[in-house]
């Protein structure tokens, strides 16, 4: 490779990462600081996958206008590895905390995330308008999880603003501009393309569509570029709010479209001079079919076909389906990807007695069709939290409700006054719990049980009972092909169905 020469580097915008724990307000923040409408957009305001902005802001110090790209992530537990990369691939991190909830558990997930990254952390104690705010306990928090802000004696900057009112977001953004400055954020664009896939889906109509952020070099409009998965030639060039570009430069987030497949999230991406090299390069594997497995029906197997919008969101729902307990009923997803719901996925259902979850997909015409005729139960989500739990609710219907006995009382039979065929009209004494009519008897003869029963009534004093309590002498009328005798013990019982847990 050609080693990037120091006169051809130039500075680039820091990218930096918003990352907090769910509700701490990180796409409001970053809507405060541009006019973005990032929350409207979203199923219940919640962030489902990595979103990359760009803003403009005039530095403090020379007044000139500055470019910074943010990557939002979500915050929701489901979503650590979008987390995760949305850190790798930044400069700074923002650490977005409420300050009246403080430190909580993705918080802590976030500064691992950070720490791990070793990039520079800038902490922002939001929603300060809150009556409940209490930056200084945040601190204190922080201080345990060894994130030292700098009033604290530590040299992590800190920043008190308000999506809502706006207050501290200009602090926030010079603090952002200067952290930056001190990391010299430099790229070679002279080299040829490099970068990182931060989100990628399949667009019914246009094809595989990704965000992608350059680290080095300029991508443009024809140039072939390769990911470990797929390759392709650059058809369109799209700035974040989706308007056409001739091209893109270090740090500034582009969505291309161009790429043959839909290439994974988190992937490298370099550009060519011509297919051959890239197909040399990159030793593109041939994708698999996946495999159908075959079930048996009475196999306790609940088999999925997983259908998202985006990359991202396929792996955290892949992630959290895995992790539903699975001793009684396995989860199996046979196929997963990024795209409508298709014939193909039909088929493959219909094949597997498997179920297809859709998470904001659309289904092809001809696969509904298909689908109402076969009677393919398709689920359709928008939030990853419902689809989760519906699949929880489904799967608790599939385990067997589980039978307990419950023992109520025991009878010691004293006298037999009738048999026929089949009933016997017996007395005895309640010598144990209550006795109730209407249910069943198990007949104990010298400790051992030697048939079951029913007891159709229960009298008292030639009176009909509903219960007889212990000491009671009763008169009953016994239904059941077992012989009562003298001396046998009477186990009165019920069976209860218990709902079935995972
Ligand atoms: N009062 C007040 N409310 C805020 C502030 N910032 C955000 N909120 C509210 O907090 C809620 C969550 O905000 P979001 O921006 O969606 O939070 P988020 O961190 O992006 O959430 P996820 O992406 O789901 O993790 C919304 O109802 C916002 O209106 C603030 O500064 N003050
Ligand atoms: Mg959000």
């Amino acid at each position: 490779m050609v080693k990037e020469k120091k006169e051809n580097l130039v500075p680039r915008p820091p990218v930096v990462v918003v990352l907090g724990h769910v509700d701490h307000g990180k796409s409001s923040l970053l809507e405060a600081i541009k006019d973005l409408k990032i929350t409207e957009k979203e199923s219940g305001g919640i962030t489902q996958h990595i979103g990359a902005y760009e803003i403009e802001h005039p530095s403090a110090d020379s007044g000139q206008v500055k470019k910074i790209t943010f990557i939002d992530t979500p915050g929701h537990e489901a979503f650590s590895q979008m987390r995760s990369r949305g850190a790798k691939v930044a400069d700074i991190a923002v650490l977005v905390i409420a300050a009246d909830e403080g430190v909580k558990p993705q918080t802590k997930e976030a500064i691992l995330h950070i720490k791990k990254a070793q990039i520079p952390m800038i902490v922002a104690i939001n929603k300060m308008d809150k009556p409940g705010a209490n930056p200084e306990k945040v601190k204190r928090e922080l201080q345990k999880e060894e994130v030292l802000v700098e009033i604290f004696g530590g040299k992590i900057p800190s920043v008190e603003v308000s999506a809502k009112t706006g207050k501290g977001i200009s602090d926030l953004l010079e603090l952002i501009l200067l952290v930056a400055e001190m990391e010299e954020l430099k790229a070679d664009i002279t080299m040829p393309a490099e970068g990182v896939v931060i989100e990628s889906y399949l667009d019914s109509r246009r094809g595989p569509i990704s965000t992608l952020i350059l680290n080095q070099g300029k991508l443009a409009l024809n140039q072939i570029i390769g990911t470990p998965s797929t390759i392709g030639k650059i058809k369109s060039l799209e700035n974040f709010q989706d308007l056409p570009i001739s091209e893109a430069l270090p740090s500034q987030p582009v969505i291309v479209l161009g790429f043959e497949d839909v290439p994974r999230v988190g992937e490298k991406f370099k550009t060519f001079s011509d297919i051959e090299e890239a197909r040399l390069n990159l030793q593109i594997k041939e994708k698999k079919e996946p495999e159908v497995i075959s079930v048996e029906s009475d196999q306790k197997i609940f088999n999925v076909i997983l259908k998202t919008d985006v990359l991202g969101s396929l792996e955290a729902i892949e992630g959290v389906l895995k992790n539903l307990p699975q001793e009684k009923i396995i989860l199996r997803i046979l196929k997963s990807e990024v795209g409508e719901i298709n014939e193909t996925d039909i088929k493959m259902a219909i094949q597997a007695k498997a179920k297809i979850l859709g998470f904001r997909v659309k289904i092809n015409p001809i696969a509904q069709a298909i689908a109402e005729r076969e009677r393919i139960k398709i689920m359709q989500f928008d939030v990853i939290y419902d689809l989760v739990e519906e699949i929880r609710k489904y799967m608790e219907k599939l385990v067997k409700p589980e039978v307990v006995r419950v023992d109520l009382g025991k009878i010691k039979t004293l006298i037999v006054f009738l048999t026929e065929k089949n009933r016997q009209i017996v007395g005895g004494r309640v010598i144990e719990g209550e006795v109730k009519k209407g249910i069943s008897i198990e007949i104990e003869r010298g400790r051992e049980v030697i048939g079951r029963g029913k007891l159709i009534n229960l009298q008292r004093n030639k009176k009909d009972i509903e219960i007889g309590r212990k000491g009671e002498e009763v008169g009953m009328l016994y239904e059941g092909e077992i012989k009562i005798e003298k001396g046998d013990i009477l186990v009165i019982y019920t069976e209860e169905r218990r709902k079935g847990e995972l």
